[in-house]
């Protein structure tokens, strides 16, 4: 355990109010990524101490959303509710909804110093594209408005809600959400790309942990970089007509394998409860919503 806070320092890897976590209070998973990042489980923190050096920096968070099509419909609502009940709670908070449909987005009265702002976004006919085009509204958003308000942003899939604190212990220089089926999996099983044709191939010898791109965030700054070097690398295949294996999650873990992150959240930060009862699972702050492709995409897949 020591080790980890060590190199952690060394690494300059700090993320305010990293220092007191506890590497040792979690025998039973693994805590620290071997480039010194902590990965955040339940046990590890005292979530007041957290809390405490936020409010003397004032941080504020960007939370973005998509919510194109029936996504809204379906999603948005419960989406927004669990996320006041349990996201960042006492911090001001602003979330960025990208829809093609700003007159549906539900009325909810915000916590005091949290608000709602709609970005437009078109409707992509094909729903790899819709998935993809996120990185490119992201990036602007950060440009247009978010740089001058957040130091901090999340970016989220609006199919899954909040289910327990999700607070600034979550928070970070860059973040990578470790995905629920793969935390435990063997390297060569985890769906990385690996086809030579596309920018987020990566070779059998590469990988370490698979990141879901359900949730990632960071500072403005790295989100921007994330988000401009997906979509850019996503382009780079749409001209050679390549599609990576799983889309944007494909080009997040290449970038993450190259650009490590500074903090990983556990899967206890997103969590499918179709996999059943596992052991390490402490709780669940954010919890994937039931698929319901059929209905939402019109196709079978
Ligand atoms: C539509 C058809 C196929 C795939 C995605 C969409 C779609 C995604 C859409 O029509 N509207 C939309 O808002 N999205 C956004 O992209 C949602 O925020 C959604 O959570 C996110 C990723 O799509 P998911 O959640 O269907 O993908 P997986 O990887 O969770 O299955
Ligand atoms: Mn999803």
């Amino acid at each position: 355990m020591g080790k980890c806070e060590l190199s952690h320092a060394d690494m300059k890897l700090e993320n305010a109010g990293d220092k007191g976590l506890n590497f040792g209070s979690r025998a039973d998973v693994q805590t620290c990524a071997y480039w010194g990042a902590p990965i955040i489980w339940d046990g590890m923190f005292n979530p007041e101490v957290y809390d405490r050096t936020h409010k003397r920096d004032h941080t504020s968070v960007a939370l973005t959303v998509f919510a194109v099509g029936r996504y809204l419909d379906v999603y948005l609502k419960d989406f927004l509710l669990s996320a006041e009940r349990h996201f960042m709670v006492g911090f001001p908070v602003t979330y960025y909804v990208f829809t093609d449909v700003p007159e549906k987005i539900p009325a909810l009265k915000l916590a005091s110093g949290r608000e709602l702002k709609s970005m437009p976004v078109k409707r992509h006919s094909r729903w790899q594209d819709v998935s993809m085009m996120r990185m490119r509204s992201i990036s602007d958003a950060i440009d247009s408005h978010i740089h001058h308000n957040h130091p901090y942003v999340f970016c989220m899939d609006v199919d899954q809600v909040f289910a327990g604190r999700f607070g600034t212990e979550a928070l970070g220089e860059s973040v990578g959400l470790l995905h629920a089926h793969f935390y435990h999996s063997f390297k060569r099983l985890r769906t990385y790309d690996r086809n030579p044709e596309s920018q987020a191939y990566m070779a059998d010898s590469e990988g370490d942990f698979y990141y879901h791109a359900a949730v990632f965030g960071g500072s403005w700054q790295r989100v921007k970089h994330i988000t401009d070097t997906c979509y850019r690398t996503i382009m780079e295949d749409k001209n050679n007509s390549v599609e990576a294996l799983w889309h944007d999650e494909s080009h997040l873990n290449k970038y993450f394998w190259q650009h490590k992150p500074s903090k990983l959240l556990s899967p206890e930060y997103c969590w499918d409860n179709s996999i059943g009862y596992r052991s390490d699972i402490h709780i669940t702050r954010l919890l994937w919503q039931e698929k319901q492709y059929k209905r939402l995409r019109g196709t079978g897949s």
